[in-house]
């Protein structure tokens, strides 16, 4: 008998469960609604105090409807997709771009004027940390150019789907901060997360549109490798362990991206002729845009200055 119960459930089409779960949910709805209004009161204060016969007597039946779906969901739904999104494959290639006439971007990111004094990294919390005061990595000005600046296409790329780089980006954590700090990263590219440290550190990602982690990583532990299913900017990444430790990584759907360097320089190369509107954003300082114009085989020179704001 209960086989046979359990086999009609199964039978029964998950999508008929969810339309009862809806009407059901109506019709509870509808119950408080009126008791509210009989009551002369308003309608959210309900919920939480007079209604307490009626509440729990509506959802037992609505979680009741959920049990009976979700018994059929897992009767029938064997062909279900797995949904870890953070190793999902990434989608095949249809932009093939011709080298032949390709050209590149290069360029500068300045800073104009003073550069904010950034206090020194204070890590003597502990022993596996550098004893010394270190410097910060928030702003890394160097002879008026700034480091650490995301710089990418974020317009005029044809549509379609880039193939994704098949290259390891790593991420260390080596003198209790993140190498790099800044980091760019294809979608579905994988990351190489690594400790060189001798102290204990735990990395947690804060994405809003991907699978965040967040995991510890002894000095001897094997590395953690990461892939990203979604584009998304600047997810910060933090370190239980240490609060001054900081990254951004940035899930790009194409390869067209650079980090600034020390000197502030950064290059794109292999990009299709064509007019691009080109980002360069900073932790601190926001976003700036420009249009730039890459013709065949053509080096394109371009300069972003940053202030203090
Ligand atoms: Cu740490």
């Amino acid at each position: 008998m209960v086989k046979f119960l359990v086999l009609a459930i199964s039978a029964v089409s998950p999508i008929l469960m969810l339309l009862v779960i809806r009407l059901l949910a109506f019709i509870c709805a509808r119950v408080l609604q009126f008791r509210s209004s009989d009551h002369q009161i308003t309608r959210s204060p309900d919920l939480f105090t007079s209604s307490e016969s009626s509440f729990p007597l509506c959802f037992k039946g609505v979680g009741f409807s959920a049990l009976i779906a979700l018994v059929a969901l897992t009767g029938c739904g064997k062909s279900q997709p797995p949904s870890e999104s953070s190793s999902a494959a990434p989608r095949p290639a249809t932009i093939t771009v011709d080298a032949s006439t390709a050209g590149s971007i290069a360029g500068t990111v300045s800073f104009k004027g003073t550069a904010p004094k950034m206090k020194p990294l204070d890590m003597t919390q502990d022993p596996g940390c550098p004893s010394q005061p270190q410097p910060a990595d928030a702003v890394v000005v160097n002879v008026g150019k700034l480091a650490n600046v995301f710089v990418y296409v974020k317009e005029g790329l044809p549509p379609g789907t880039f193939a994704v780089s098949s290259e390891t980006v790593v991420l260390d954590q080596k003198g209790c901060r993140y190498i790099p700090h800044m980091l760019g990263i294809m979608a579905g590219q994988p990351l190489r997360i690594t400790n060189t440290d001798t102290a204990d550190h735990n990395i947690h990602d804060m994405p809003s549109k991907n699978k965040a982690f967040n995991e510890s990583q002894m000095p001897t532990s094997k590395p953690i490798v990461k892939t990203f299913a979604n584009p998304e900017m600047m997810i910060p990444v933090q370190c239980n362990q240490h609060p001054w430790m900081r990254a951004y990584i940035n899930v790009m759907p194409h390869p067209y991206f650079a980090v600034s360097a020390s000197d502030g320089s950064f290059a794109i190369k292999n990009l299709p002729p064509g007019e691009y509107t080109l980002a360069a954003v900073h932790e601190k300082f926001g976003e700036q845009t420009m249009k730039v114009k890459v013709g065949q085989k053509m080096d394109t020179d371009v300069r972003f200055a940053f202030a203090a704001q």
